[in-house]
């Protein structure tokens, strides 16, 4: 892992499912000062050289678009599993949608749909690619499920956008689920 991938990763872990850990006051939509996160950063001899300029660097260079800042703050866009609910945008979905998962969730899920589990909202892909490659992080032959996002959209179930691959939902009932 390279060294702005790895920062990437922390930055994550500290803004999604930590923020008490590095002492982050968070606002409800998920944002903290960057001048906190880069104090707690500090504290660590690996990042001690990370400055506001390290951030953006990171932010522009990551394959992923895991964060933004703005105004001296910084949030991540998805991901999160602390106990206060991030409060997304709702917005209209594209037709069709996509989950990589495991073969062993899969009975749980036709029977169940797809739940947050230890997160705060399901995450879905734009396309079958980023599909596949969050699948492959629970399963070396994920499966890859067709979400009729459109259709449950208009049946009342609530989307929200993460980034350009990655969006966002409660729950989606398993009728809308296709393998
Ligand atoms: C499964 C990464 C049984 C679900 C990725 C998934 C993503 C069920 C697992 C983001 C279920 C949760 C999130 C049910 C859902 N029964 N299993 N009813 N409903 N599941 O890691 O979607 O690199 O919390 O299929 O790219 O894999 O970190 O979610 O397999 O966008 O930026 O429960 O994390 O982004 O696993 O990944 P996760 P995910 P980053």
């Amino acid at each position: 892992m390279n060294g702005m991938e790895e920062l990437s990763k922390e930055i994550s872990y500290a803004l999604r499912h930590a923020p008490w850990e590095y002492d982050l006051e968070m606002d409800e939509d998920g944002w903290v000062p960057v001048i906190q996160l880069l104090s707690a950063l500090h504290v660590s001899e690996k990042w001690k050289d990370v400055d506001e300029n390290s951030l953006i660097e990171m932010i522009i260079k990551s394959k992923k678009k895991r964060h933004e800042i703005k105004n001296g703050k910084i949030r991540a866009f998805y991901g999160h599993s602390i106990p206060i609910k991030i409060v997304k945008d709702e917005k209209c979905p594209p037709n069709t949608l996509y989950h990589g998962t495991a073969r062993r969730y899969l009975d749980s899920i036709k029977e169940k749909g797809l739940l947050p589990q230890n997160r705060q909202y399901v995450h879905l892909s734009q396309d079958i690619e980023t599909a596949r490659n969050v699948g492959k992080r629970h399963d070396d032959r994920p499966i890859i499920l067709l979400i009729n996002a459109k259709k449950a959209y208009e049946d009342g179930i609530k989307f929200y956008y993460g980034n350009e691959k990655v969006w966002l939902a409660d729950i989606v009932p398993n009728k809308y689920i296709t393998e």
